[in-house]
């Protein structure tokens, strides 16, 4: 703890250019847990080894820990001493058998970091440095130990003990007690390790490897759960092919485990064999899961299935590397995702997500490039930039590489580095050598931050591309990027072109003659969204409407479609006159193209969010958006108003499907819903309502509530209750009744947050709960950004009350008050005094520190 008027207690920053080797090796360990939840007993034998001709003593980390033992080579150890958390032993050889006994009270921690309870179970996360708050151990990802782990426990209470690897033994106890007992073959870092003890139920299956060995598979979960299993082992198994089948990446154990929590501050972990997940990426069915959460349930498992090879068989050397695992990962399971739907809508989706999450981050305070060069707490960096960018990064190597070389890249990375902790240098090394393509500019992606524009302007015969980095926190002048835009040339006449390109833009300017045909062709620009960056254009409206209605490329075809809607909406906002109309023609055309699947019609008519219209402005004025918005949907709503009835009536379903034709009929339909709300406020209550009580799925249910809750129909009340009563007991549902009513756009939503703050079901203890009040309440621009301030202090309020809880997710919390730069005067002044408030408070974590001294910069 930390107090931030005294400069001398300023935590310290870590850089990447300080990174050394580790002095001591740990081959081996065995830890023995007597396990409770009050009080658990962990023994660690670690077998250290010096590493090079050095005479430091060995230092294991440890957070909250005093040893109630420690030993070495059998004897009781002389010397030692506690630095800054730290036990640091002399040694005078170079190998060294080093014992600690320690004392941990997992119901205790409610920072959800090291061995702690949740619900009836005890389980850890140990990623990035929770194992230090288990047991003294150089806690970093580049020492590498084979673990041996028994664990003991009260079997009535702890009647299932996991472990990472293999299952060795197991047996009974005196006193109702048992153990069991678990090796895991494969070396790994410390943030792998994991264990869970409690009451589960297994949802058990088999999967055959390519070399024909046999896997057990298990979802582990409380036994009223169960039956919410299936979607989560259907992904695992296809996740295991699809590994194989485009990465030739086999299963390496004889078993995997996966468990699902309550309390979780992430969405899921990768440990050995032993995936722990947030319940609410494995838990589905009709009922309580959306289509969407369906959808990141299958995309959060094969992500942390991924990581068997992308982090855990390769591991990072360093936490400043670690968009190499996470980066990779986030592309492959993008890419099994696009592989098991419409590839279309998931590539929409994901440029959405990283619009919405990590351009605002890459242009604001909290700036930093996917691979860092400082930090001063490492949770705060598993940011949207070195997941979400990193894997915009790898997937441009993807393309300028080609499928194949990408493959070679990625086998020659896998092969070379198997069992070692490498570096995103070392990935990029492999990737040149497979291809035998220099990547030396290529590489700025990883130092530079900022999101790139590209401006593409037609001039005669010639299109001219242009390029610009802004300056970030600590990094001004920027060299040009490689940035490989893939376009095509249309020929407004047929409606076709020539074919499409690769450009590799590597120059502030470049300067391309085009085939002359004489006519100003339309230009298709970042096609696919090649590269992660800001495109603008000389494109008229006229240019744009033909995009939406004939581009091939869906993504082209989607991205002309928003552009118009946001032309439209700046202008608007800006107070210019702004016509309607091409938007109108440009959806109703969309509507009408039976050509096109539903899934993605849902997508393509839907309006750019009031924060993406932000984004879009110098100064944003969340009134002025939100007007403007809701001016131009009620002018679709009553234009097609036919059109809206139709696609409505049109995908209607007689019951509940699971299929990629179902979602998407799901969707347009909803997003129907949404649009005949608009245009006839005074019937909307009973159609939503109606579709409300029929509804047989979550989709269907929580669009109508999400229509209901926006508006002030009679029917309001009677839906946000009955949806209440129906799910009371279940908190993944009553989350989603909790961020809808924070979503909404009414007058009254910051009383009712305030009344859901001290509602019953209202608790700081789980993450899950506070991001669907405070975190979705943070994401309504409308609303946080009253005038008054008064939502800048609900933020800061719950931010401050949960630092001392859960500073991880505490600092999560921070980042919207961040971008007060972005708004008026008066605005940034209240936001800048949250800020200051929160950086006032005594004991403030060194998350919240670093996110609120770097926000106020
Ligand atoms: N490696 C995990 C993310 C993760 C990181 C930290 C955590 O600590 C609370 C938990 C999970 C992933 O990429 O899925
Ligand atoms: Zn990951």
């Amino acid at each position: 703890m930390l107090d931030a008027q005294n400069a001398a207690a300023a935590p310290a920053f870590i850089r990447r250019e300080d990174y050394r080797p580790p002095d001591w090796l740990v081959p081996d360990i065995a830890l023995d847990f007597d396990l409770d939840a009050v009080r658990t007993r962990v023994t660690a034998r670690l077998t250290v080894v010096r590493q090079g001709a050095h005479d430091r003593p060995l230092r294991l980390d440890g957070d909250g820990l005093s040893p109630l033992s420690v030993r070495v080579d059998g004897a009781d150890a002389a010397g030692w001493s506690l630095e800054a958390g730290a036990l640091v032993i002399p040694l005078s050889g170079d190998r060294a058998v080093v014992e600690t006994v320690v004392e941990i009270a997992p119901d205790k921690n409610t920072q959800l970091m090291g061995l702690y309870a949740s619900g009836g179970l005890l389980c850890t996360q140990c990623e990035a440095e929770g194992f230090r708050r288990i047991t003294f151990f150089p806690d970093r990802p580049d020492v590498l130990s084979r673990y041996q782990v028994r664990m003991t426990a009260d079997k009535a209470r702890y009647p299932v003990l996991l472990g990472n690897g293999d299952l060795t033994g197991s047996g009974d106890l005196e006193g109702g007690r048992h153990w069991a007992a678990w090796t895991d073959p494969f070396p790994k870092p410390s943030y792998l390790f994991a264990l869970v003890a409690g009451q589960l139920f297994a949802n058990r299956d088999t999967f055959v490897t390519m070399s024909g060995k046999t896997v057990d598979l298990a979802i582990w979960v409380a036994e009223a759960d169960l039956p919410k299993t299936q979607h989560a082992m259907d992904a695992l198994k296809a996740s295991m092919k699809w590994d194989e089948d485009v990465y030739g990446r086999e299963y390496d154990l004889g078993q995997f485990n996966i468990v699902a929590v309550a309390d979780f501050n992430f969405g899921a972990m990768e440990n050995k064999s032993l995936n722990v997940f947030n319940s609410r990426y494995i838990l589905a069915d009709p009922d309580t899961a959306t289509d969407l959460d369906y959808d990141a349930v299958a995309g959060v498992v094969a992500h942390e299935y991924f990581h068997n090879w992308s982090g855990n068989r390769v591991t990072c050397r360093d936490w400043f590397q670690l968009s190499l695992k996470e980066g990779f990962t986030v592309f492959r399971d993008q890419c099994f995702s696009a592989d098991q739907g419409s590839a279309a809508v998931k590539r929409i989706e994901d440029v959405r997500v990283l619009r919405a999450a990590q351009f605002p981050e890459d242009g604001g305070p909290l700036a930093h490039p996917i691979r860092p060069d400082s930090y001063i707490e490492i949770s705060n960096f598993y940011t949207a930039t070195i997941y979400n960018k990193g894997a915009e990064v790898i997937r441009m190597l993807h393309s300028i590489l080609g499928p194949e070389d990408f493959r070679k890249g990625a086998d020659l990375y896998f092969d070379r580095y198997d069992g070692t902790a490498a570096t995103c240098e070392d990935f990029v090394r492999a990737m040149e050598e497979a291809s035998g393509r220099d990547l030396t500019q290529f590489r700025l992606w990883y130092s530079q931050a900022g999101t790139p524009k590209v401006r593409a302007t037609i001039e005669g015969d010639t299109l001219i591309l242009e390029q610009s980095l802004p300056n970030t926190p600590g990094q001004t002048n920027k060299q040009p990027m490689l940035i490989p835009l893939r376009l095509a040339l249309f020929d407004r006449a047929t409606g076709t072109h020539a074919g499409e390109q690769l450009e590799l833009l590597d120059t502030p300017r470049k300067a391309i003659k085009l085939p002359g045909s004489g006519t100003r062709p339309v230009l298709s620009i970042n096609r696919g969204f090649s590269a992660p960056v800001l495109v603008e254009t000389d494109r008229t409206s006229d240019d744009l409407a033909f995009l939406s209605a004939h581009d091939d490329d869906p993504f082209g075809r989607y991205e002309a479609m928003q552009q118009l809607m946001l032309d439209t909406l700046v202008a608007a906002v800006r107070g210019e006159q702004a016509d309607h109309q091409p938007v109108i023609t440009a959806v109703g055309n969309t509507l009408a193209n039976n050509a096109l699947d539903p899934a993605f019609i849902g997508e393509a008519v839907l309006l750019p969010s009031e924060a993406f219209i932000g984004d879009q402005m110098d100064r944003v004025d969340p009134e002025a958006i939100h007007r403007a918005r809701e001016a131009l949907r009620t002018d679709l709503a009553t234009a097609l108003a036919g059109q809206w009835e139709a696609a409505y009536h049109a995908h209607a379903a007689a019951r509940f499907e699971y299929s990629p034709e179902a979602k998407g009929a799901r969707r347009l339909r909803n997003v129907a819903l949404g649009y005949l709300a608009a245009g006839r406020a005074d019937e909307a209550g009973a159609l939503a309502f109606a579709q409300f009580e029929a509804a047989d799925n979550m989709t269907d249910r929580i669009a109508a509530l999400g229509t209901l809750a926006n508006g002030g129909a009679a029917e309001r009340a009677a839906a946000l209750a009955g949806f209440y009563a129906r799910y009371k007991d279940n908190p993944l549902v009553i989350d989603k009744w909790f961020s809808t009513q924070a979503f909404s756009a009414r007058a009254d939503t910051l009383s009712a947050v305030r009344a859901l703050r001290d509602h019953p079901d209202f608790t700081l203890h789980n993450p899950n709960r506070v991001r669907a009040l405070a975190g979705a309440f943070s994401m309504n621009q409308l609303h946080f950004h009253s005038a008054d301030g008064a939502g800048y202090r609900f933020l800061a309020d719950i931010l401050l009350a949960l630092d001392p809880i859960n500073p991880q997710t505490a600092a999560k919390l921070l980042p919207p008050l961040g971008r007060w730069r972005r708004f008026d005067e008066s605005r940034q002044k209240l936001m800048r005094a949250e800020l200051e408030r929160i950086l006032a408070a005594p004991g403030l974590s060194k998350d919240v520190f670093e996110q609120a001294s770097k926000s106020l910069g």
